[in-house]
């Protein structure tokens, strides 16, 4: 790029960011500043002042789809009210999959929490009979529509599928009841029949359509551009979109806030991202994602995350991993020797929300990697004043006895307090 475009592009850049900042309500001494006016860029759905994006968990349908995961009916309840807790809008459950799930989706529909349940079954009449008789009032059905899902699957042609699930769409209003319907392969489904489908539930007043990406094979933009060729094609005083994006690639919740930016206002997730094969977006990631950087009108207890993380790791024997964004124990664990020295300073210096805030803990890790800061802290904890190059000798044995971390510490609000009255320990530089 040439200097003239470039700042040609800076101006129109600068102009934008300005009359974003004031639309934003930002404050310039927020470390996240320029990441949210980058981010607000071009983006009505996180320019606009706060949008509400919904949250749908399915963790007892989705998330038990999961290779190995199977809940107890205690546990299902217990989850269900975690999550309720937590704020998510609507808690989805397959009453259909076993007499256990039937009796589960039963008693959790009786517990009257905020969260709408939902009974998510196939599209036929009498799966809609089970979840009636378990007191649903609001029921989701799903049918593959895509080609491939029609012959290998169902083994049906268009015109039969939209017949099979009309009729079902007209029996769940005919109970009147409130009903999903899921556009199953949606992403690979002919745009003329999906459009054709979704038209027909809108006429219907479905209250919601899902528009799943089954098998994970889109990007944000494809998801964007699918999204917004169902919202411009219905009523949508009548039906609102959800999308619910599968994580084949790691794409899963980027192409969730496309799908919103482009006018789904509900994502679909799990609790840490279970699911059938890779699995959802995971609840923290998007719970955060809505919070932080769309500053979405939700009211969640995000200091719940890390728990419920934790209790479904319990439940499945299956471990968090380490590395897992917000509610991974590596999430806040700071060790290269400059993250320590400007964390010891600001922890904003490498974190864009505060652990607390999420439920987790900062930890500093000691070892090789540490540093003369770094070092030097060690030593003002252990009550030895770190003077001249004491730091810098540290940090060298440190490195010299190529053992990797040797130590782990949490970072407990007495020792925070002492990082922000103390600053960093002063270590002086050798002369
Ligand atoms: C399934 C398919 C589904 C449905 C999603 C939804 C998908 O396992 O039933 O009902 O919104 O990925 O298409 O999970
Ligand atoms: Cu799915």
């Amino acid at each position: 790029m040439y200097l003239n475009e470039l700042s040609c592009e800076n101006v129109y850049i600068a102009c934008e960011m300005s009359f974003l900042k004031n639309k934003m309500s930002l404050k310039p001494d927020d470390p996240n500043y320029y990441a949210h006016l980058y981010n607000g860029f071009d983006n009505n759905r996180i320019a606009d002042s706060k949008p509400t994006i919904r949250i749908l968990d399915s963790t007892l349908r989705e998330g038990e789809q999961h290779p190995g995961v199977s809940f107890t009916k205690k546990q299902r309840i217990q989850i269900a009210w975690m999550l309720d807790a937590f704020g998510v809008d609507q808690i989805e459950i397959s009453p259909v999959v076993s007499p256990d799930h039937f009796e589960t989706t039963k008693t959790i529909i009786k517990q009257g929490l905020k969260a709408d349940i939902l009974a998510h079954v196939r599209a036929t009449k009498s799966d809609v009979d089970i979840a009636i008789s378990c007191g649903a009032s609001w029921i989701a059905t799903y049918m593959g529509i895509s080609d491939i899902h029609l012959s290998t699957k169902l083994k049906i042609t268009r015109e039969e599928a939209k017949i099979r699930a009309l009729d079902v769409a007209d029996y769940i209003k005919a109970h009147g009841l409130k009903a999903r319907f899921t556009m199953e392969d949606a992403s690979r489904t002919d745009p003329d029949f999906l459009i054709d489908m979704c038209k027909e539930m809108n006429n219907r007043g479905i209250e919601r359509i899902s528009i799943p990406d089954t098998v994970g094979i889109m990007c944000p933009k494809g998801m964007y551009n699918l999204i917004k060729t169902v919202y411009e094609n219905i009523d949508r005083s009548k039906s609102s979109l959800d999308v619910h994006c599968h994580n084949d690639i790691g794409l899963a919740l980027a192409n969730s806030l496309a799908g919103c930016e482009a006018g789904a206002e509900q994502i679909h997730t799990t609790i840490d991202g279970f699911g059938e094969r890779t699995g959802i977006p995971a609840l923290a990631e998007t719970a955060v994602a809505l919070t932080l950087i769309y500053k979405s009108n939700n009211n969640l207890r995000l200091h719940m995350l890390k728990d419920l993380s934790k209790t479904i790791s319990e439940y499945t024997d299956m471990g968090i991993p380490e590395s897992k964004p917000i509610v991974g124990d590596s999430a806040y664990k700071h060790k290269a020797g400059t993250h320590l020295a400007a964390i010891l300073k600001n922890p904003a210096a490498y974190e864009i929300i505060e652990p607390k805030i999420v439920g987790n803990r900062r930890k500093i890790v000691f070892g090789e990697l540490a540093g003369k800061n770094g070092a030097g802290y060690l030593l003002s904890l252990l009550g030895l004043e770190a003077r001249q190059n004491e730091g810098e000798i540290l940090a060298r044995g440190l490195k010299e006895l190529r053992m990797g971390d040797i130590l782990e510490l949490y970072l407990d609000d007495r020792l925070e307090r002492k990082i922000l009255n103390d600053e960093a320990p002063k270590v002086k530089a050798k002369e």
